[in-house]
């Protein structure tokens, strides 16, 4: 069912609030795509955040739901419903049986299954789409409709209420499974069929939106000898319509020029007074683009000169993030290349061209590789790397005010919410220090398996994924 007052309206105060200099993120309220607004900064405004649970005992733990054996995405919870990818070792439905990517979609309330949207693995196999991995996109839901990338690198549109509206939404009315814990699709834009994207191992990117235009990576990258980019033409980002999918306009600046993959997702910010889509690519450079047209406004270049792939020239993982005219954003590897030296950088975005040198405000190099986004509050940038480091520095100068060692590999994000910073790990600890210039640690919290993804809060709930379940944790927990 399309309600188009909610949407409009959902979407309107999603914009707004994030083209809002200095806005901090929603309220107690929804957290609907990753990074919680169009500029993707790590913070949340729930207040009494928990810092204390325990999921054997379950003490402060609302509810677990039980996903596949991978979980790579992060949860997004809007609309009474937690959104969440994963692999299909659930078999939540026999007739869709096998290796599969599955979005999830559980009732906000109690964690109970609500429908789910199930993919097949790619014919060519793990070049393309890496064997039990199953979905790592974080969706974007707007209203009553959701946008997110299958493993079939696919950008989908689904009506969050499913059959159960007794209306198959369309375009797309062609489903094969149209029970009640089906998924409705509206739309599939298939990035390998009409762009010719040769997503490197898995494409994940996480949709990002503006005005009527929804943007994706494509994941366009090497083949599986690394030496070859086989799809030189096709675009790094895609711009399409929310309501049907038509290609608005496509970028490819990068052309052959690829490190390896391009995973990085992109943002939307306003900067001085234009709307910009920053995208991290994969030759390693950072570009802004105008976000109706698709114009290049500018591009900056992450690795030192002379930097030789992959021993010192990294490509783009992490997320950028765009907070008052500046974007922030690291370098780094995928993470089967391990450690490395990294890179941060802090751009002013309102120059134009290559803005390497004009654009740099700050450069931070004690970070190692990183697959982290930031988080920006009360003028402390938080920034992660894959060596297990938290870095709190100066946003202004980019001088470190403390690091903390979590002592293990970090694949997730800080995220900041009520003066507190939350970080899991590969040890599968939630580390939980205090927001501000000098380093407390306020605890450690043992999720009982790696922690991959970001904890996030909605309407008073803190949302923690370890690698096969999810925990809503109660808020006012420990305070
Ligand atoms: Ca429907
Ligand atoms: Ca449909």
């Amino acid at each position: 069912m399309r309600i188009p007052v909610k949407s409009t309206l959902a979407a309107t105060a999603a914009a707004s609030l994030a083209l809002v200099p200095g806005a901090a993120g929603p309220g107690g309220a929804d957290w609907p795509m990753w990074g919680g607004t169009p500029g993707r900064n790590m913070v949340g405004a729930m207040s009494g955040a928990p810092t204390r649970w325990n999921v054997k005992t379950k003490e402060n733990i609302k509810w677990v739901a039980p996903l596949g054996s991978h979980a790579y995405g992060n949860p997004v919870v809007s609309g009474g419903m937690v959104f969440v990818g994963t692999n299909n070792e659930l078999v939540l439905d026999p007739r869709q049986a096998g290796d599969r990517g599955v979005l999830m979609a559980l009732r906000e309330s109690d964690g109970r299954f609500l429908w789910q949207h199930t993919s097949e693995k790619l014919a060519t196999g793990a070049v393309n789409d890496w064997p039990q991995q199953g979905v790592a996109s974080s969706p974007l839901v707007e209203g009553d409709r959701l946008y997110y990338v299958s493993n079939r690198a696919e950008l989908i549109c689904l009506d969050t209420q499913g059959f159960t509206d007794g209306e198959n939404d369309g375009p797309l009315t062609a489903e094969i499974f149209k029970g009640p814990k089906d998924a409705d699709v509206v739309w599939r834009f298939d990035m390998i069929a009409r762009v010719g994207a040769f997503p490197h191992n898995l494409a994940n990117s996480s949709p990002v939106s503006y005005g009527d235009l929804v943007y994706v990576s494509t994941s366009n990258g090497l083949d599986e000898s690394h030496a070859k980019v086989p799809s030189p033409k096709a675009p790094t980002i895609v711009a399409v319509k929310k309501k049907t999918g038509e290609l608005v306009w496509k970028d490819n600046a990068v052309g052959g020029r690829i490190l390896h993959g391009q995973w990085s997702s992109p943002a939307v910010g306003k900067i001085g007074d234009t709307v910009h889509l920053v995208s991290g690519q994969g030759d390693g450079w950072v570009r802004g683009f105008e976000a109706l047209t698709g114009e290049k406004l500018w591009e900056f270049d992450l690795n030192p000169k002379g930097a030789v792939w992959p021993k010192n020239r990294n490509e783009v993982v992490s997320t950028p993030i765009v907070v008052d005219n500046v974007v922030y954003l690291a370098s780094g590897q995928d993470p089967e290349h391990g450690d490395g030296p990294g890179h941060l950088y802090a751009i002013d975005a309102t120059k134009r061209g290559d803005i390497t040198r004009t654009g740099r405000i700050w450069h931070y190099d004690k970070i190692r590789r990183s697959i982290s986004t930031g988080a920006l509050h009360d003028g402390i940038l938080y920034y992660a790397d894959f060596s297990g480091f938290l870095h709190a520095l100066d946003a202004k100068t980019g001088k470190p005010f403390w690091v903390h060692d979590t002592l293990a590999a970090v694949w997730g994000s800080p995220y900041v919410v009520d003066g507190k910073v939350y970080l899991g790990n590969e040890d599968g600890n939630i580390v939980i220090l205090q927001a501000g210039k000098e380093k407390k640690l306020i605890a450690e919290i043992d999720m009982g398996s790696s922690v991959y993804s970001t904890a996030v809060a909605a309407n008073n709930t803190l949302y923690v994924v370890n690698r096969d379940h999810l925990f809503a944790i109660r808020g006012g927990a420990g305070q």
